[in-house]
């Protein structure tokens, strides 16, 4: 009989500190560290490829994927659905991000089952308040550009807008050309749709933080505050590169972005300088959100520094009328709706302009009277 008694007392001993153990688990906190445990016995790099396991999806914290799985698979009659909430209930902050050798742009399509051909989505269960289109400047960066996709289409989806993914790809083998590439990436995405928001991005910045909405404020947003390359801070006051965030009327307010900087560095400056010559002023998330992981990479080949870049910026007060939008100059050699973004190929030409004369060979040094002596001698 004692002996029965006492193994009920453990065995209802045992239940409750399973109860406790419980109980402290399931709080917020508990979830993070034995999340973040599992993550360091995880082979490197698996992390953010939860879905490797078609049948069952691991949401870990901070997967940018998680909640997603829980939309419904089809999009609801237009006419009965109500707009969406204000702030969307699928943003989780915080975003893992890392780079895995394996990812595949097929494994990207299959986890965006609601994107539609061209890179386009909205969301299936209500009318978005946003339409965003992203704008990518793009050469030579296939492998970037797939990482970048792979996180910004869940991303996108979690802020429930109605968005388009366009590459902007330079042709040809000249230097490169990011802002006149946005100037031709603006004016594509604009005959296509009525975008309200257009957002200008790097190919190797992936966001970390899914608060950082991409949509428009009443002034330019510079939206890459904090990459962790400037240790997550913002590296000078006026910096408006990576990542910026203008309506139409913005853009077309600072006669959009210079033609003219050809190479790297000062182009982004320039954008700069031209907000508050337009009238207007930057606008920047905070610190905590705002925040990117730079895709490592050495400097391209064809993106040279600029070296006329500090005259050029010394002089953008007298050039942003007549330097931009107004005067942007391209041919669109290319445009495919691709499963996962719209690619437009375009030529934008060189310094010497749209179609430069071909170079003429130098001319052959003339022969010595007395080198033709000698030939004429050996025949
Ligand atoms: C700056 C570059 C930017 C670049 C940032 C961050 C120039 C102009 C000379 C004053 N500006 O120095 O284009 O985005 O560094 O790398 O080089």
């Amino acid at each position: 009989m004692f002996s029965i008694q006492s193994k009920w007392r453990y065995l209802i001993m045992f239940l409750g500190i399973q109860l406790v153990v419980m109980a402290l688990l399931s709080r917020e906190g508990y979830q993070k560290r034995v999340t973040y445990f599992i993550r360091i016995f995880r082979k490197p790099d698996g992390g953010a490829l939860s879905g490797r396991n078609h049948t069952t999806p691991t949401i870990s914290g901070g997967d940018v994927y998680a909640n997603l799985s829980h939309l419904p698979k089809a999009h609801g009659h237009r006419d009965d659905m109500p707009y969406c909430p204000k702030t969307s209930p699928l943003i989780g902050g915080p975003i893992h991000v890392s780079f895995p050798s394996r990812l595949s742009l097929a494994e990207v399509e299959r986890k965006n089952p609601l994107v539609v051909r061209g890179g386009r989505y909205r969301p299936p269960d209500c009318v978005a308040r946003h339409r965003t289109a992203i704008i990518i400047p793009h050469r030579h960066r296939e492998h970037h550009l797939k990482f970048l996709l792979y996180y910004l289409h869940p991303f996108l989806q979690r802020q429930q807008l109605t968005y388009g993914i366009y590459v902007i790809h330079q042709a040809g083998n000249y230097t490169f050309n990011r802002a006149k590439l946005m100037n031709a990436g603006f004016r594509e995405a604009m005959k296509e749709e009525d975008w309200d928001c257009l957002f200008f991005h790097d190919v190797d910045l992936i966001p970390e933080d899914d608060r950082n909405t991409y949509v428009c404020d009443s002034n330019p947003k510079h939206a890459a505050i904090a990459m962790d390359k400037f240790g997550y801070k913002l590296p000078y006051k006026m910096y408006f590169g990576g990542v910026s965030a203008l309506t139409p009327l913005h853009y077309l307010k600072m006669n959009g972005f210079p033609n003219n900087y050809w190479g790297w560095g000062g182009e982004d400056d320039d954008i700069g300088v031209r907000v508050s010559l337009a009238g207007m002023y930057i606008t920047r998330p905070s610190l905590k959100v705002g925040r990117y992981k730079m895709i490592k990479h050495k400097l391209d080949k064809g993106n040279d520094v600029n070296p006329k870049r500090f005259n050029m910026l010394a002089k953008t007060r007298q050039t942003w009328r007549t330097d931009g939008m107004n005067t942007v100059e391209y041919e669109v050699i290319s445009r495919e709706y691709l499963p996962l973004y719209t690619n437009i190929t375009v030529n934008i030409g060189t310094e010497a302009g749209l179609h430069p004369p071909p170079r003429t060979p130098a001319p052959a040094p003339k022969a010595e009277a007395k080198d033709v002596a000698e030939k004429l001698k050996e025949k």
